[in-house]
């Protein structure tokens, strides 16, 4: 009986809005069934990938007799942040050559971001986080839990289903002085949507004239253009300023890295000094969370980025599975246009990134999984990546259906 057991009043939990899109695909028979949920990379076969490049580096570990499994530091392994941080900041990033920037291996991207937080919660004057409306379901929990407080600043507009960048400016101006501010890197999740170069230095200026504080999420680097360098330049303009910032990375998406959480956390001081009283306080935030980060995921990673042979073919990895994402785009675009589905669908190829934000309603999302065996999150977000030429028409006939008899 419940009632015996000491747990028996525990109320059942409902599942996460997009690891339950999951759950719920695993349990559907049909053989139709397409997971368009989670961001997570399928071939043209509809398979996970494992990059060529990642086989080699986990060959080259695995040959190597001489490795053993001893804890890393605190802070994880060294070469592992230090090409971490060149990534993200540039290699000839002044930041680095000034040694104000101290970088932590952590979790993948999430375990960066609550690292940071816990960081900013003990330690920043401000606890206040302005994070897009909307943005990845799991900013408010991880900010919250680690005793921030979260609000919103404008960021898409349904109606032209574009950037509402001047509720974007109005809401940052209007935030208190040394608030944080969380900004997607690129490719923002889960509109597609990003600020131009030239938006991106207006909200530069604002954030610094006010000292607001920035904290990057770069979860997709690589993944909206293609180019690594191209995907971290509106990070590189907070840094080359002069200005502090914090900068969450994952290797999830961009090197197919999911399951292995690998991620860094950098934070880019004003001196070399603050950098590493910074980085002393970090350790301290890590040790009692989960002591020390695995050693693996980082140790393929740090193959991979400091061998300039094994880097360019993980480049054009990742360009191919970018160029994939962007064809996938053409395709659906093309098919909608061909069957004649009401409404406009140009912004398909308008959105970059990972993910497609529809404009489908929750009805209609929860149509296409009971009519289509399609599963999506309800916000109408599909993952472009989980698309390939042989499904476009199944997902066609779904949001055809789903808007002509739902509309
Ligand atoms: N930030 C953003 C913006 C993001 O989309 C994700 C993952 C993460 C961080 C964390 O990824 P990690 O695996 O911790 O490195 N997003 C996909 C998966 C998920 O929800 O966990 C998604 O939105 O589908």
């Amino acid at each position: 009986m419940d009632s015996e057991s000491v747990f028996g009043k525990i109320v059942r939990a409902p599942e996460d809005p997009i690891l339950g899109v999951t759950v719920a695909y695993n349990k559907d028979t049909s053989p139709v069934k397409l997971n368009l949920g989670v961001g997570a990379y399928r071939t043209e076969e509809g398979k996970p990938l494992v990059l060529n490049v990642v086989r080699k580096a986990e060959q080259l570990l695995v040959n190597d007799q001489s490795r053993v499994k001893e804890y890393l530091p605190i802070v994880g392994l060294v070469d592992f942040n230090k090409l971490s941080a060149k990534l993200i900041l540039g290699a000839d990033s002044p930041a680095i050559k000034d040694n104000r920037v101290t970088t932590v291996q952590c979790l993948s991207g999430t375990g960066s971001l609550r690292v940071g937080a816990e960081f900013l919660a003990r330690h920043y004057h401000q606890l206040t986080i302005y994070i897009p409306q909307p943005t990845w379901g799991n900013h408010p929990k991880v900010f919250t839990l680690a005793g921030l407080s979260v609000k919103t600043y404008r960021y898409y507009d349904p109606a032209t289903r574009g950037l509402n960048f001047q509720g974007l400016l109005e809401d940052l101006r209007a935030a208190p002085s040394g608030a944080i501010v969380l900004l997607h890197a690129c490719a923002h999740n889960p509109t597609g949507v990003d600020p131009t170069l030239e938006q991106w230095e207006q909200i530069r200026q604002l954030m610094r004239s006010k000292g607001l504080l920035p904290f990057f999420d770069s979860a997709y680097q690589g993944f909206a253009s293609g180019s690594l360098d191209a995907d971290a330049q509106s990070v590189r303009m907070f840094v080359a300023d002069g200005g502090e910032c914090l900068v969450a990375q994952s290797y999830a998406k961009n090197m197919g890295l999911y399951g292995e959480r690998v991620g860094a956390l950098s934070i880019v001081c004003k001196t070399e000094d603050v950098a590493s009283r910074v980085e002393s306080q970090l350790k301290l935030v890590i040790r009692p969370m989960y002591s020390s980060p695995p050693i693996h995921g980082a140790s393929i990673v740090a193959t991979i980025l400091k061998d300039s042979t094994m880097y360019k073919e993980w480049t054009l990895e990742l360009k191919a599975m970018a160029d994939r994402i962007i064809s996938m785009r053409q395709q659906l675009f093309d098919a909608l246009s061909a069957r004649g589905t009401p409404g406009d669908w140009s912004h398909i190829i308008k959105q970059i990134g990972m993910f497609t934000f529809t404009g489908l309603n929750s009805e209609q999302v929860a149509f296409m999984t009971k009519e289509y065996h399609i599963y999506m999150t309800s916000d109408g977000r599909i993952s472009m990546a989980g698309l390939s030429s042989k499904t476009v028409p199944h997902l066609t006939d779904a949001i055809h259906a789903a808007v002509t008899r739902m509309g």
